[in-house]
């Protein structure tokens, strides 16, 4: 079925449509003097929204502009056309003299991305500077309506904090996602760049609905055929991807190969310094500018998980990323370049590297030393989007280079879109964090916008948690996560709470027993997930390479090298300076001497940063041992309550969404209980400490 398909674009009847004063704001037409396809989708998502909460097509009049209007001459039909009743002015101030008059002079404000909202005389006025701007006008005014809010006296003026708002697909040639849970790719089938272009257009209408404006459309690992992707084999495919998603001002990206000149180009060497190399390059980015004029440019995963990098030939990261932007720089495109580097292979003996601390070791000395297209992808966490990481010390303590913050909407650790983890208050708390960068107004949203070191570029990124199922994301609450970063990066002074009841009435509809079940099942939900898998931020303790289910030794001896060193007298990892690896003092201001000091460390990052016995007092009061048997115990629990919770809901959402959903929960209950026993059996092993309680513990 198409259970689900639609999304937050669902737009349901306006309950109240019918019967309330709105009656007489109706929209009974939508005008524009704008002919740009940009504008055009906005108008068609209007019509279509309206239509279906109002159950009434509005009439479309589109007119030849004043500004460029064919013989210089103006189409009286606007001024007829907006007479009558009431209706949807959308477009640019410079095409539509009605616009210019109706927003006056706080249109400067919008900047290039931004809208202004405002009702007048029957007309509701979506004006911005550019097309695109409209269009995220259009989709505000549809969030609205869809959330009951009342359109008789809007004055709206948004624009986004952030300049660069990225998707990144993990998507492969062969039709399969790296960490993808929703089925295979939309993009690629059997080898080949296989897709219908209209699932392509539903997918940049819901990131656009969000405010995304940036897509990579292929792995960080680029595979053999994929690091063909910037040359004429392939770019005409990709250019049609990429018209796809202009229309809804998304800029296409691709994951490039460092070592593509070699594989791809028959060079001898990669090296970033060798002439031949460069030109290589210069080449590739004219052949891809030819192909995608406003083609976005270049996401590097160098020197990390055995891909190749500048480091084979003797060369730093800034050697090899600025080598990357002078073939781009004419072009206008940029380098994203991730700071995912470290050593995968540590020994268990050495006690000093620190898969956390990599990142800023690597790339802090380099700190000013990268062209301004460049910008630095900051994987939060530090180690790898577990549920509980401290935020990466590495934003914020670069004074001159640009930086994005990466997070994973795909539920890797969290779940795998099989249990329920609304991720949008985890990234919240990063956003939140205070740096002390620059003085104590320095938190991670103000850094990554570029406003504390007054950097030109910046911006969010993140793994997309979708695929080729019908629901786009497995899980049908996993759209939230989807929804959710998209409007963080717009805005991420928005509350995960108000993220959720957004999303909740425009996804389900306006009953308040739905949204306040969802809403509340999604608040509830990160909490949960992190009660019953693994303590106190220690992280890991899953299954190694598939990363699903508990496996409390799983990386413990493995050779990759992820420890939590557990042993009969305690756990956790020693990461202070004073007697650890050091990475306590990578951090800024009061945050080094908090996570430093064992009575100022907080307890949900208590063994991330600390090896404690299991008689260690938490700041809680109870000691460690006894808060991993009361937590497991205690989420497995809840994790039964949500299938309740969603049980209360039947007949109240459609019934193949309500299906796929409880076979879900109960999944996710199941294997909360295999959670849930494993850790508190190996704890229990380990320590000999019983619970207090006398539960049962195998
Ligand atoms: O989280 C790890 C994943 C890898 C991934 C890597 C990365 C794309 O397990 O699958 O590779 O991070 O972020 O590069």
């Amino acid at each position: 079925g198409q259970a689900g398909y639609r999304a937050w674009l669902a737009y349901h009847p306006r309950v109240d449509s019918a019967t309330s004063k709105e009656d007489s704001l109706r929209y009974g037409w939508i005008a524009s003097g704008d002919r740009d396809d940009t504008v055009r989708a906005a108008i068609s998502e209007l019509a279509e929204g309206i239509g279906a909460m109002y159950s009434e097509l509005p009439e479309i009049h589109v007119f030849p502009t004043d500004a460029a209007g064919e013989n210089g001459a103006r189409d009286p039909e606007p001024d007829t056309a907006i007479g009558v009743g009431t209706g949807i002015l959308v477009g640019t101030f410079a095409a539509n003299e009605r616009l210019r008059d109706i927003f006056g002079v706080e249109v400067a404000e919008l900047g290039r991305e931004g809208f202004a909202i405002r009702t007048r005389e029957g007309a509701t006025a979506i004006g911005a500077h550019t097309p695109v701007g409209a269009l995220y006008g259009a989709f505000h005014l549809l969030r609205l309506l869809a959330t009951g809010a009342d359109p008789s006296g809007l004055e709206v003026i948004e624009r986004p904090a952030n300049k660069l708002r990225m998707m990144n697909q993990w998507d492969n040639i062969d039709g399969s996602i790296e960490r993808g849970y929703a089925g295979p790719s939309i993009f690629y089938k059997n080898d080949a760049i296989d897709f219908d272009p209209a699932r392509i257009r539903d997918y940049a209408r819901l990131l656009a609905s969000t405010g995304i404006n940036a897509i990579s459309i292929n792995n960080v690992n680029a595979h053999r055929l994929e690091s063909r992707f910037v040359t004429e084999d392939y770019l005409p495919r990709i250019a049609e991807l990429a018209d796809i998603f202009r229309v809804y001002g998304i800029r296409l990206l691709l994951s490039i190969n460092f070592a593509a000149p070699i594989e791809v180009g028959g060079l001898p060497t990669a090296d970033p310094l060798d002439a031949d190399v460069k030109r290589w390059w210069r080449d590739r980015a004219a052949d891809i500018y030819a192909a995608i004029p406003d083609f976005g440019g270049f996401l590097v995963k160098a020197d990390s998980e055995n891909r190749p990098g500048p480091f084979t030939y003797g060369r730093g990261h800034a050697e090899g990323a600025n080598m990357l932007a002078e073939a781009l720089e004419e072009h206008g495109g940029l380098v994203v370049w991730r700071c995912f580097v470290y050593n995968c292979k540590q020994d268990w003996r050495d006690r000093k590297t620190d898969r956390a601390r990599a990142a800023y070791d690597h790339f802090l000395p380099l700190d000013g030393a990268f062209h301004d297209n460049v910008v630095l992808q900051i994987k939060n966490g530090p180690m790898d989007f577990q549920v509980r990481e401290p935020v990466s010390p590495l934003l914020g303590a670069m004074e001159r280079t640009n930086q994005v913050v990466e997070f994973q909407i795909t539920q890797e650790y969290t779940g795998q879109q099989r249990h329920l983890c609304y991720l949008v208050p985890q990234w919240k708390a990063v956003l939140d964090f205070e740096t002390y960068a620059k003085g104590n107004a320095s938190p991670v949203k103000r850094v990554v916008d570029g406003s504390v070191h007054d950097r030109a570029l910046g911006g969010f990124a993140a793994v997309s948690n979708i695929g080729a199922d019908a629901n786009w994301t497995g899980h049908p609450l996993a759209q939230a996560n989807l929804y959710g970063y998209g409007r963080l990066a717009w805005n991420p002074e928005l509350s995960a709470e108000a993220i959720a009841e957004e999303w909740a009435l425009q996804t389900f509809g306006a009953s308040r027993q739905v949204t306040d079940a969802v809403v509340g099942m999604l608040m509830d939900s990160l909490d949960i997930y992190e009660s019953y898998t693994a303590p106190l931020g220690v992280g890991w303790m899953v299954n190694p390479n598939h990363h699903y289910g508990p496996n409390v030794d799983g990386y413990e001896y493995d050779k990759w090298g992820t420890y939590h060193f557990a042993d009969r007298d305690g756990v956790g990892v020693d990461r202070t300076v004073l007697t650890g690896t050091g990475y306590a003092g990578q951090y800024m201001g009061p945050n080094a001497g908090m996570y430093e000091s064992l009575a100022e460390c907080p307890d949900e990052l208590l063994l991330f940063f600390h090896h404690v016995p299991y008689g260690h007092r938490l700041k809680s009061g109870r000691t460690v041992i006894q808060h991993i048997y009361d937590t497991h115990f205690d989420g497995a629990r809840r994790t039964e309550e949500l299938t309740r919770r969603w049980a209360s809901l039947e007949g109240l959402v459609a019934a193949d969404v309500y299906d796929a959903a409880l076979a879900r929960f109960h999944e996710q209950a199941e294997h909360a209980k295999e959670w849930r026993d494993r850790i508190n059996t190996y704890f229990y092993r380990k320590s000999g400490v019983p619970d207090e309680q006398k539960r049962a513990i195998y």
